[in-house]
């Protein structure tokens, strides 16, 4: 399981607002657009969910490796840019949650070394991190590619990131191929998912395809010299697997955090 850095954090977006332009202008949606298509549900759907909220809290917690500096902060400026009363507690940990409960917040977010949660108290809905995360690069990569059915899909990486991906990537109807460094958990997985097939290395993947899913955590996955043709790269992993980001021969959607929480607030309130 990734640990966010600060460092992470301060190289993500800053600005939301040229961050949603460049998703746009990858796969001609913005980040709640990718959020709400993610759940399933519509502008009209979400306004009027978000509008029967009154606060949402993001509660910083010490526990285990201790709080991440920015982190509560990153995720609350995502809450108040998708136009949710997001705020981070001033307490942490438990009295934060007395805080928040006290507060009539119906909406709770906050994350251990493990575990990233939201939590809609009304609703008793419950919103893991890498599920939200992997679905909604699935669909981002499959919005910039504009559909993935019946196409060739990479998945990098067979965590709880990956495998949500590679979920939403089967509904989409995508021919899933799949790399694990872990050779023996990629044969776990294939064993009883038939159809998608198991490559024994990343460059075996992006000889089959251009559309690729990165959900790993290793840095020097992707040589962009050594590509053949522009990939298409959804890449929840940090640190980002490929060399030079920048490259024209990369079409790139990343961020460290921003777009797996725009789908977990989305989700809390389906
Ligand atoms: O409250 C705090 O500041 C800390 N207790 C947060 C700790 C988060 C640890 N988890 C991670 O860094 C990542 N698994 C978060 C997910 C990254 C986005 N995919």
């Amino acid at each position: 399981m990734t640990r966010l850095t600060t460092e992470d954090l301060i190289h993500g977006p800053n600005d939301l607002t040229a961050y949603d332009k460049q998703l746009k202008r990858i796969t001609g949606l913005g980040l709640l657009d990718l959020a709400l298509k993610t759940s399933d549900m519509t502008l009209d759907q979400y306004g009027s969910r978000a509008e029967s909220l009154s606060r949402v809290a993001v509660i910083p917690l010490t526990i285990g490796r201790g709080v991440i500096s920015d982190f509560s902060e990153k995720v609350a400026e995502l809450g108040c840019y998708l136009g949710l009363p997001c705020r981070v507690t001033k307490a942490r940990d438990v009295e934060g949650w007395g805080e928040a409960v006290a507060g009539g917040c119906e909406m709770i977010i906050c994350a251990d070394d493990k575990t990233f949660l939201a939590l809609n108290l009304v609703s008793r809905r419950v919103v893991e991190n890498g599920a939200a995360t992997g679905a909604i690069y699935a669909v981002a990569l499959s919005a910039a590619a504009g559909g993935v059915a019946e196409r060739p899909v990479g998945v990098l990486g067979l965590g709880p990131v990956g495998r949500a991906a590679v979920n939403r990537l089967r509904e989409q109807g995508a021919r899933i191929i799949v790399y694990e460094r872990d050779q023996e958990k990629q044969t776990d997985f294939l064993s009883n998912r038939n159809g998608i097939r198991g490559m024994g290395s990343v460059d075996e993947v992006i000889k089959e395809t251009d559309l690729v899913l990165d959900a790993t955590n290793t840095s020097d996955l992707i040589r962009v010299s050594e590509l053949e043709r522009r990939l298409t790269l959804s890449a929840p992993g940090v640190p980002l697997g490929v060399d030079d980001p920048d490259s024209v021969m990369v079409q790139l959607i990343h961020d460290p955090l921003q777009l797996g929480v725009a789908a977990m607030m989305v989700q809390a309130l389906a």
